[in-house]
């Protein structure tokens, strides 16, 4: 894997990354300055941010896949899937309460998330590897926010900014993969009561444990895997929907009931 950046780089990124999340302000995009940077390079970026918060205190309770889907792939305008970590101090209670001046200009995302029974190693790992080692799948929906201006961003710079990473919400509804078809799981998102978007779990890779799967070959990169009791987002299964005060939001799962948050 090819890196352009010294560790000081890594650092001093991570920590211009990180500290626009913490103050919920923009910050202009990474490859700028750098744009030598390879995914490589962004990826250290990310882990050095995850490092940092481990070492003040903040538990890593998941992993997420953004870009799975074509929906969100053309949104953004780009074609690669990638992963970040999720904190524990990302994740709202369902029903609960998003608190916007904590944030720059968030989006909501629908997505189906998995729990794991044993580990995950790539490369070469499969959807069936991913079912077996499944314990169950919930709803969930993420609250992404770019910390890059207007939302927008490269793949390499949003790598190194966690993926947008910033809150989410899971529902209470638990299932066992053998009792779905996770292709055809329906989900509507209702934003203040009205339908802005529906999609289906095949909207994700074609099925939503390929991106389970593509997740433990990606770490497998860096000689890293997806150990048993790992909580995964698969990635929004439609577009991103821009939320502000006042909004309330509900995803229904055909199935696996509904999640629901006010933004405030
Ligand atoms: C990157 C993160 C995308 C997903 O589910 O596709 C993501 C972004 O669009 O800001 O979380
Ligand atoms: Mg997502």
């Amino acid at each position: 894997m090819s890196r352009t950046l010294s560790a000081e780089q890594v650092a001093a990124l991570a920590d211009h990354l990180e500290s626009a999340e913490l103050d919920a302000r923009e910050v202009c995009k990474v490859t700028k300055e750098l744009p030598d940077m390879t995914f490589a390079d962004a990826y250290d970026v990310q882990w050095e941010i995850r490092r940092r918060k481990e070492a003040r205190g903040s538990r890593i309770v998941g992993m997420k896949m953004g870009l799975t889907s074509w929906a969100k792939m053309a949104q953004m305008g780009v074609e690669t899937p990638i992963y970040g970590f999720l904190a524990d101090y990302f994740s709202v209670d369902d029903g609960g309460v998003i608190d916007c001046s904590k944030l720059i200009h968030p989006k909501i995302e629908a997505e189906i998330a998995f729990v794991t029974k044993a580990p995950l190693r790539g490369p070469g790992c499969h959807v069936g590897q991913v079912l077996a080692a499944t314990d169950f799948v919930v709803p969930t929906v993420e609250v992404i926010d770019s910390r890059y201006e207007n939302f927008q961003f490269d793949l390499i710079s949003v790598v190194a900014d966690n993926a947008s990473s910033t809150r989410f919400v899971v529902g209470g509804q638990m299932a066992d993969v053998a009792d779905l078809d996770l292709r055809t799981l329906g989900v509507v998102v209702e934003k203040n009561g009205q339908v802005v978007e529906v999609g289906a779990g095949a909207a994700v890779l074609g099925h939503p444990a390929s991106s389970v799967a593509m997740l433990a070959n990606l770490l497998a990169e860096r000689d890293e895997y997806i150990p048993a009791g790992t909580f995964i987002m698969t990635g929004g299964i439609t577009a991103a929907i821009s939320t502000a005060p006042g909004d309330s939001i509900t995803v229904r799962y055909q199935g696996l009931g509904s999640v629901s948050m006010r933004f405030e």
